[in-house]
């Protein structure tokens, strides 16, 4: 059901050499880049009509309008089922008080007296989050991209997601009934690489219904389409990631419960046949009782056939065995995964040792589904190894940060004679000039 890997007894290689002996997808957004190039030159030059196009194409159903109408959104949210609401509402809560703690402050430096930088946290002015809508409908993702946003002080903010067949071709009523829970009212039944095109270009509006604005920033999770048209569009667009795969990697060593690490290792494998799931120990023993219960689990679980079972068999995933635990935790951060799980004992120490994972979940009682859903902590993760140099979605991710510089003349006067003698030595004599002209074309004496 899941493969070996025995790193014991070896000398664990660095860096990349070690990250080469690890499970991982394939992902090959390059190879997609070609199929969605004319989708997005199609939106480009055609709007609405072609993402209406290609949704009937891809989406097997003909929208009459992309944007959705209050009345939907309104209703979806008046059905929808009251546990399903109270624990939105309370994902909601939870989230909102983390990120909310995560806005900036505006910071002013004094260099010199009359001398001042100031740091200014702005946000982006107008946002597209992406909400999948096939194999997977999350409404929890509405929740992960919005609340940031919105506690970043975003001021235009836009969801679109796959118009779905069922429901008439409007998205799904989860995914509407939680923008209506958010306050979010300007919602796109629209999906894949066409969505991310009708965000960057916008679109004409008609007679019947306004048109989609251009946005400066797309953030939320995909296919590999969607990746792909991310990939094409940045530039135009900020992006916040190209989403892979899920993953799940936990270090673990003899005292963790085999019955816990198995459900966690299952729970991501649940979401796509790509998925990864990756068990780091240095227990024979917990290898062994883990995979017996894999079996019990997944023979009790949905989506065998179509996720579970093709994730955990697949090359990205493995149970790795190591030396002990300074080996895990070297293998841990050769990985870098999207979620790691740390199940040993002293697990918040063995967490505060880790440098590369898209978030941490320590000790028995944090599994990857509490994140997924109600810790407070943002589920729109780094993956692929991206752990190493990106974050997660989080307030930072929808600011900029501008420097205001303000300098009196006796300020610039006193470090005139340096600026001068760098655009000197840079051959860019202008950029000296610049101050020179300020002082009489001279530059002022040093003090
Ligand atoms: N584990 C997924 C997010 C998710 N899980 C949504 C359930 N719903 C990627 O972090
Ligand atoms: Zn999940």
């Amino acid at each position: 059901m899941i493969s070996r890997i025995d790193l014991r007894g070896e000398t664990l290689p660095e860096g990349s050499a070690l990250r080469d002996l690890l499970p991982r997808a394939e992902f090959d957004v390059e190879a997609a880049l070609e199929k969605v190039r004319p989708i997005c030159e199609d939106v480009r030059h055609h709007g609405a009509a072609a993402v209406i196009d290609y949704g009937e194409k891809f989406d097997g159903v003909r929208v009459p309008s992309l944007r959705v109408p209050a009345e939907a959104i309104a209703r979806a949210l008046d059905e929808l089922d009251p546990a399903v609401r109270a624990a939105l509402e309370e994902s909601i809560r939870r989230a909102r008080m983390v990120h909310r703690e995560q806005r900036r402050t505006t910071h002013t430096t004094q260099v010199v007296p009359g001398g001042t930088v100031t740091e200014k946290w702005i946000p982006v002015e107008r946002v597209g989050l992406y909400v999948p809508g096939g194999r997977s409908v999350y409404p929890s993702s509405v929740v992960m991209n919005v609340v940031p946003a919105q506690e970043a002080g975003v001021e235009g903010v836009a969801v679109s997601s796959p118009p779905q067949k069922e429901h008439g071709g409007l998205p799904h009523p989860t995914i509407l009934a939680a923008c209506a829970l958010l306050g979010v009212d300007e919602v796109y039944a629209a999906g894949g690489a066409q969505a991310i095109a009708m965000f960057a270009y916008g679109t004409e509006g008609t007679a019947d219904e306004p048109g989609c604005a251009p946005v400066n920033l797309v953030t939320g999770p995909g296919n590999i389409y969607v990746a792909a048209a991310k990939r094409l569009l940045k530039g135009r667009i900020g992006i916040d990631a190209e989403a892979g795969p899920t993953e799940i990697a936990i270090l673990a060593d003899s005292t963790a419960d085999p019955v816990h690490v198995a459900a966690d290792l299952i729970s991501q494998a649940e979401h796509d046949p790509m998925a990864a799931s990756v068990l780091v120990t240095d227990s024979a023993e917990l290898a062994e009782a883990t995979e017996a219960e894999l079996k019990t689990q997944v023979a009790a679980s949905k989506h065998v056939d179509d996720r579970i079972v093709p994730a955990l068999a697949g090359r990205q995933s493995a149970i790795v065995l190591v030396s002990g635990l300074e080996d895990g935790l070297k293998v841990v951060d050769a990985y870098g995964a999207e979620h790691l799980e740390i199940q040993t004992a002293d697990a918040s120490a063995v967490a505060d040792r880790v440098r590369n994972a898209g978030a941490i979940f320590v000790g028995p009682w944090a599994p990857v589904s509490l994140g997924d859903y109600c810790a407070g902590s943002n589920h729109v993760l780094p993956t692929g190894g991206c752990a190493c140099h990106s974050s997660g979605l989080s307030v930072q991710s929808f600011l900029r940060g501008v420097h205001i510089v303000d300098y009196s003349r006796d300020a610039l006067a006193e470090v005139a004679h340096h600026v001068v003698t760098l655009a000197e030595a840079e051959d860019l004599p202008a950029h000296g000039a610049a101050i020179k002209a300020r002082f009489g074309w001279k530059v002022p004496e040093s003090k």
